[in-house]
């Protein structure tokens, strides 16, 4: 069979020990390239004073590792620039935040390049090309440029915004024109996927050919829903794990008497970490008699701190949780735990299990794994309950989760009060359909589906198809 080459910004090799690092496309990647040899092809993590394109090659598991330095004024304008302060708060409706600048534009077009031409001479006729993610949108048209003619598939792991919020981006067009030299185009929801088309039909002179092909710019692309899901197996392994129950052991321990509430997330302002301190400190204000009888831990570490966003986000967060702190601790007892540090997988799946709440809130979310591990942790007799944004792609697929608003403090108060009144029956019931979609839609069946819609689909002439 062909070899799958995976692209994306970084390479994170799956070490096997727990200690694999943050962030929810490493973690998916890793698991989908278990059951293929093939190469994971991206930037090293390290900078060069010049760009020469060598190669960084390193087997694991079956996988190879193709991994490439880049020069620091790459990271300045590609990574933390176009790829963290234009697209990311834009695609995540911050406009607020998204920086417009030249320069990002310039280094995001320079390195896709870079990346193209040193993955080039290692694409064999009959290998199949999928790209991840919001870094590397144009990366097929440079492809196609050096003559590569692979099946190349493309999946944004991040919502797709609607029409109106795309416009703000300067050259927009041409942005999204790169993507129609993909042959298939996966967003995390039909949501996200149908806010695509309507932007083609309106700024691309677009139509809609067939379901899941879509026309515009006078050419055609492949497009679909694919939900990302989680490595079920591995998770229900790792739970039993000897340090996943020491942890579940150790919350137990520390909140006897009382429930958990844990929130897990890497610390963006997509994840309505505010919004979520705000709701629980209504929860205390509104209900006397139920504060004692909670702690929330909140798990954050720190991510992409060369972006000044995030730094703000965190002073933020430090304020909020002295406050809520101050006006509502006791001698034996504080109601929230703000902890920026980075936990194992074992240990965190140890910390969801012994949660009696799983706070989930984000303002925007692609997909969000957190959900999924959360309901994955769980003991299937006496289970946790799931509140989620309804803002989050995992809404979708998780209706029997208590779903809110993030940005209402009341009703994530509110939210918190009826879990933490729920009566077994109800939780098992709820987390039973939960978890089967879990189980039924995890990473495996995400690889799949997305790999067989881009190996299934009629070539297409290139260069691109004119209708
Ligand atoms: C992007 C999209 C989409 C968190 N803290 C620790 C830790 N984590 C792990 C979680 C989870 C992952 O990081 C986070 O995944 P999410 O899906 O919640 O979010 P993003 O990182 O924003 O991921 C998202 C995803 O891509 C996949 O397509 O779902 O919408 O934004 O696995 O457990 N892991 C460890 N220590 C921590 O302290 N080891």
């Amino acid at each position: 069979m062909s070899r799958l080459i995976v692209v994306s910004n970084r390479v994170n090799l799956p070490s096997g020990d727990g200690e694999e690092s943050v962030g929810g496309l490493a973690m998916a990647l890793a698991a989908a390239l278990k059951e293929y040899s093939g190469i994971w092809f991206g930037w090293s993590g390290k900078t060069t004073d010049t760009f020469t394109g060598g190669l960084n090659i390193e087997t694991v598991g079956g996988v190879t590792a193709a991994t490439v330095d880049l020069e620091e004024v790459d990271l300045d304008e590609y990574y933390n620039g176009y790829a963290n302060k234009t697209l990311w708060p834009l695609f995540h409706y911050r406009n607020d935040l998204a920086a417009f600048d030249r320069a990002f534009d310039k280094g995001y077009t320079r390195v896709n390049e870079r990346f193209a031409r040193t993955l080039a001479p290692l694409i064999e006729p009959d290998d199949i090309i999928w790209v991840h993610d919001y870094h590397l949108i144009p990366l097929a048209k440079e492809l196609r440029a050096l003559g590569i003619k692979n099946r190349i598939g493309f999946f944004l792991h991040i919502p797709w915004p609607a029409h109106q919020v795309m416009i703000n981006l300067p050259r927009h067009r041409q942005l999204v024109e790169a993507m129609f030299d993909y042959d298939l185009v996966g967003f995390q929801t039909a949501e996200y996927q149908q806010a695509f088309e309507e932007y083609v039909l309106s700024e691309a002179d677009g139509s809609i050919l067939r379901p899941g092909c879509v026309k515009g710019f006078g050419r055609v692309l492949e497009v679909g829903a694919f939900p990302i899901g989680i490595d079920a197996e591995d998770f229900a392994r790792m739970k039993k794990s000897a340090r996943a129950r020491r942890m579940r052991d150790l919350m137990t321990a520390c909140t006897v008497f009382r429930h958990l509430i844990v929130g897990v997330d890497r610390l963006d302002y997509s994840k309505g970490l505010e919004e979520r301190f705000l709701g629980f400190e209504q929860f205390l204000q509104r209900n006397p008699d139920l504060r004692r009888e909670v702690l929330m831990l909140q798990i954050a570490p720190v991510s992409r701190e060369a972006v000044e966003a995030y730094q703000e986000i965190r002073g933020r967060l430090d304020g909020l949780s002295g406050r809520i702190n101050g006006e509502f601790a006791d001698v034996d007892w504080a109601p929230l735990r703000w902890v920026n540090r980075n936990y194992r997988r074992d240990e965190l799946a140890g910390i969801y299990g012994a949660a009696r709440v799983g706070l989930v809130t984000p303002l925007r979310d692609g997909m969000n794994l957190v959900a999924k591990e959360y309901v994955a942790a769980q003991n299937p007799e006496d289970p946790g309950v799931l509140i989620l944004s309804r803002f989050a792609g995992a809404a979708r697929q998780m209706p029997d989760a208590l779903l809110v608003n993030p940005n209402s403090p009341e009703e994530v108060a509110d939210a918190l009060k009826r879990a933490l009144a729920m009566e077994r029956p109800e939780r098992i019931r709820r987390w039973t359909s939960l978890f089967e979609s879990v189980e039924r839609e995890d990473v495996a069946a995400w690889r799949d589906a997305f790999v067989e819609a881009l190996i299934g689909n009629p070539a297409k002439a290139r260069p691109a198809l004119v209708i």
